[in-house]
């Protein structure tokens, strides 16, 4: 992309509304607008991001066997009258009446209108488990939206459904989970804590919230360090293998970790001094166990080995993709704006031309674009350096490469690595090569 045909709309000013980093750097760096309180445009940066997170989400999804599925937006009331939720649900309900003043809702989540599509098709146990996904806008009338995509009213949620016969298979299902979301996370830069948590309308007696650490967390968390030592890549844990998701949830659920909600000052105390940890914290994800509460109240039931009908055990496991976003910058940014982990950047570069018009520059410049195929943010404005370094640095791009009239006409460029502000004279071909591009 060209940045001067390019649609984003940078603010040299902080906006007021805007209270925590992320939310300022979201506005500054032009990847959303507020259309309504707590619903965002995504502008083409921030599009661009959102979709590298959704790659990787897709890709450990379907990893751990869950099949993408496409379910709507609006779900009609009855479904939710079916599990009694209609009612419980409250006023974060977005409802709506159609032309025949039929009842509908704008999905908050979609246990309901999943286990209906499993009734309508499953009859028997050998068809099971199964496991189904999507990445869905949201609706959730919040009572108070804020911090801009971290707590939305309208929001993107990959959100997945897990049907077995039994409950051995639904705690495999629920540890298969987990260690796809543990290494999703891990893949963004992000380092994932799972605490045990509340059920809250979900349902369910089991429960993990995954937290990143971030000052500006919604809840104070504690924890023992050893989880800064998990590498659920690395580890070589196998989704398939049941040993494995044994052993990755012993290694999970072993060491101390809880919100304020759950903390257990007790449990707490018994923690080595050296090893507590203690921050505040941002929930990226979320994953239920619930048996048959949806299976039950919905009568469905599928026949069982010896014929007799049952009620297949179910779980939900939800990440907050557009909330990500914004997790994201708040685990990694500094005072110049945000540093994209190169997993999720929108582009991998940002080439800067510091002299437009000039024949050298443009030529290496087109050069290096080309090079880069639709991987670099080209910016050929013909505005001062000082303004064109500093977008660079608030945009976020993980590589930087600076051309200017000298270098251009000796042959050589500036590299600068966003995250550690590395600079390295270097011809465009050297530069290319080390940004794994060459
Ligand atoms: C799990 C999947 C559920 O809804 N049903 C389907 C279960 N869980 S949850 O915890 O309520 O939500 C899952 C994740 O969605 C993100 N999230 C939000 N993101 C932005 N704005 C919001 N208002 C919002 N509410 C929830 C969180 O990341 C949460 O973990």
């Amino acid at each position: 992309m060209r940045l001067s045909r390019g649609f984003i709309p940078t603010l040299k000013e902080t906006p007021n509304e805007a209270q925590i980093a992320s939310h300022r750097l979201m506005l500054r760096a032009g990847l959303v607008r507020q259309t309504s309180a707590g619903i965002y445009a995504w502008l083409p940066l921030g599009l661009r991001v959102l979709r590298n997170i959704e790659r990787i989400v897709r890709e450990e999804q379907n990893n751990a066997g869950a099949q993408e599925i496409l379910m709507p937006t609006i779900q009609p009331a009855e479904l939710w009258r079916e599990s009694g939720r209609y009612d419980d649900y409250g006023k974060e309900m977005l409802r709506i009446a159609d032309r025949h003043g039929r009842e509908m809702l704008y999905g908050p989540t979609n246990e309901e209108m999943v286990t209906d599509l499993f009734r309508q098709s499953v009859k028997s146990y050998k068809e099971l488990p199964q496991n189904l996904y999507h990445i869905q806008w949201k609706f959730r009338d919040e009572v108070r939206p804020r911090f801009g995509v971290m707590r939305g009213r309208e929001f993107l949620m990959k959100d997945a459904y897990s049907f077995d016969l039994d409950h051995a298979g639904a705690v495999a299902s629920y540890r298969r989970m987990m260690l796809a979301y543990m290494r999703t996370f891990q893949r963004m830069g992000l380092r994932a804590i799972p605490m045990e948590a509340d059920t809250g309308p979900i349902g369910g007696d089991l429960s993990h919230e995954f937290i990143i650490l971030a000052p500006t967390g919604e809840s104070q968390v504690f924890y023992d360090a050893a989880f800064e030592e998990i590498d659920a890549i690395a580890g070589g844990y196998n989704h398939d293998r049941p040993d494995d998701l044994a052993r990755f949830f012993q290694e999970m659920t072993s060491h101390y970790a809880a919100t304020d909600e759950k903390h257990d000052t007790e449990r707490w105390n018994r923690v080595d001094a050296g090893r507590k940890r203690e921050g505040r914290g941002i929930e990226v994800g979320h994953i239920f166990s619930f048996g048959t509460k949806y299976t039950k109240a919905m009568g469905v039931t599928v026949a069982g080995p010896d014929g007799k009908p049952v009620h297949p055990e179910m779980g939900s496991y939800g990440i907050g993709v557009s909330r990500l976003v914004g997790a994201v910058i708040e685990a990694s940014h500094d005072g110049s704006g945000i540093v994209w982990p190169d997993s999720i950047a929108p582009f991998k570069a940002a080439i800067l031309n510091l002299k437009p018009g000039d024949a050298a520059c443009d030529a290496l410049c087109e050069q290096l674009y080309a090079a880069l195929n639709g991987n670099a943010l080209y910016d050929d404005r013909p505005d001062r350096a000082g303004a064109k370094f500093a977008d660079a640095d608030l945009m976020g791009h993980p590589w930087q490469i600076v051309v200017g009239p000298r270098g251009a006409a000796a042959g050589s460029v500036e590299l600068k690595r966003r995250a550690t502000g590395e600079k390295s004279e270097v011809t465009p071909e050297e530069a290319l090569r080390r940004m794994g591009q060459g």
